[in-house]
């Protein structure tokens, strides 16, 4: 008989398999390409442009984008500066396996990020503006290119995911006190009061 699946479900702040390290993927095989479908599935279904595995509760290296090329008011096509953009987005849902994401300079930018482990919380993060992304696609191919925009901006937020961070982690005090309330309000609504923040950019 074929092996039967557990049901997938979204992982909220505080579950330990979204902070703790993921395994690299061995390789990629017909459960592998299933795990992906589902992350998307999971990924539409809540709004979401970008989901890692552990968000899904699976402790794998994989997440899966869905970033549309962007355009002004009416439809036309908007300029992408990277290489990963011009290449990546026309080519979306993708799914990066074992990526490896290293920043390229010195520009840093800020952005508003949410996350669908932190729901309806959004708070500005600030980020190298560019990264080179290496990876393996589902399709065996793989990439390294550079990558700048909401494209670099996402890959950061899903590579952080692997390595068991969520974003609240790195917010300056005052973006995270504006969400702390909230924050404290998910974590009681899903019996983790006892989970305790570590932030990453404090000495
Ligand atoms: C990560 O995030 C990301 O709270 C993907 O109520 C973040 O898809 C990529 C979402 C910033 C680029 C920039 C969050 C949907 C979606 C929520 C998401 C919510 C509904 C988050
Ligand atoms: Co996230």
């Amino acid at each position: 008989m074929a092996k039967e699946k557990k049901a997938l479900t979204l992982r909220i702040i505080g579950d330990p398999v979204l902070h703790q390290i993921a395994k690299p993927v061995e390789k990629i095989d017909d459960s592998l390409v299933d795990l992906a479908q589902e992350m998307l599935n999971m990924m539409y279904k809540s709004n979401g442009i970008g989901l890692a595995a552990p968000q899904a509760g699976v402790s794998l290296r994989m997440f899966v984008l869905d970033i549309e090329p962007p355009e002004d008011e009416e439809g036309h096509p908007l300029p992408v500066n990277s290489p990963g953009e011009i290449q990546l987005l026309p080519q979306m849902p993708l799914a990066f396996i074992n990526p490896e994401v290293t920043p390229i300079g010195t520009e840093e930018s800020d952005y508003d990020e949410g996350c669908l482990s932190v729901p309806k919380l959004y708070a500005t993060v600030r980020r190298p503006a560019k990264v080179m992304l290496k990876a393996t696609l589902l399709d065996g191919r793989e990439i390294c290119i550079e990558c700048g925009g909401l494209l670099a901006r996402a890959i950061q937020h899903e590579n952080d995911h692997l390595d068991g961070v969520v974003f609240v982690q790195k917010l300056e005090d005052e973006p995270l006190d504006s969400i702390k309330k909230g924050l404290d309000k998910i974590l009681k609504k899903n019996g983790k009061s006892n989970y305790k923040l570590k932030r990453l950019n404090k000495a």
